[in-house]
């Protein structure tokens, strides 16, 4: 997959070069491209924003200087266009599998108030363009939002996990595990500080670490994550595990403690 990046700060996407990302860039899985905007900018101070018309606080990046740096990267190429913005669209699992069926994309981050609109109205018209956003909060600008979906996107790829660390079980991938949140994990000693390894993980008996394994799943998507409880298929004892969750936590609402 080739990935461009257009951002006044390339600096910043150093730590693709790191860890799985960087090995992926060194098989040749990934072909990962970040450009300087003020390459395309021509005044002497290489500005790339202005004032907003209309008035109102901040700068708007401009049109001019995108729309020349997009027309040189893309080259009469036609990548999916991914502009991050917390006025996007929400980015999750799902857009994240969509997006590394793709060739090619290009980011287009912003700083500042945003990219004049007339940049995604123009490349809306001839490529396919995503406005998304990674959360519900406000970053600086941006280039943090590339680092997330670019790692989301470029594991999915094939030859980039083992199979130790396979994508298959993510608790947001389609299938069984889908929206169930994953339980704790464990490793040795079976005692670490007075603190024991729970015993059904050394029993042997698959089938009911199985069943604790979801019960455990269960639990931590309904104490951490309410409204994903409502998208789970249920079985009997989904439903006994909900039930304690829920009698747990009137208990604690009055005033108790729970033993787990
Ligand atoms: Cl994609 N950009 C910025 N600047 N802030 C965000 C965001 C993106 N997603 C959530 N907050």
């Amino acid at each position: 997959m080739r990935v461009d990046i257009i951002s006044i700060f390339p600096e910043y996407f150093a730590p693709l070069d790191v860890s799985l990302m960087g090995k992926a860039r060194e098989r040749g899985i990934l072909d990962i491209r970040a450009h300087q905007l003020r390459d395309w900018a021509h005044d002497v101070h290489k500005t790339v924003d202005d004032t907003p018309y209309g008035g109102g606080p901040g700068m708007v990046m401009k049109p001019s200087v995108w729309g020349e740096a997009v027309d040189a990267v893309i080259a009469g190429g036609r990548p999916r266009m991914i502009v991050p913005t917390p006025s996007g669209r929400p980015f999750t699992q799902a857009v994240a599998m969509e997006y590394a069926t793709e060739p090619w994309l290009l980011f287009a981050p912003a700083r500042y108030e945003g990219i004049d609109a007339r940049v995604i109205e123009e490349y809306g018209s001839r490529l396919r363009v995503d406005e998304v956003s990674i959360g519900d909060y406000v970053l600086a600008g941006g280039e943090a939002a590339v680092l997330v979906i670019v790692e989301a996107v470029a594991r999915l790829l094939p030859g980039v996990l083992g199979n130790a660390e396979s994508a298959r079980d993510d608790s947001f991938a389609p299938g069984a595990m889908e929206n169930l949140l994953e339980g704790p994990v464990y490793t040795k000693p079976p005692t670490w500080r007075g603190r024991d390894v729970p015993e059904i993980l050394l029993s042997g008996h698959h089938g009911r670490i199985a069943r604790w394994r979801r019960d455990q799943a269960l639990r931590r998507t309904a104490q951490n994550r309410p409204e994903l409880v409502a998208r789970l298929e249920l079985d009997r004892n989904d439903h006994a595990v909900l039930d304690s969750v829920r009698d747990g936590a009137s208990f604690r609402e009055a005033g108790g403690d729970m033993a787990d």
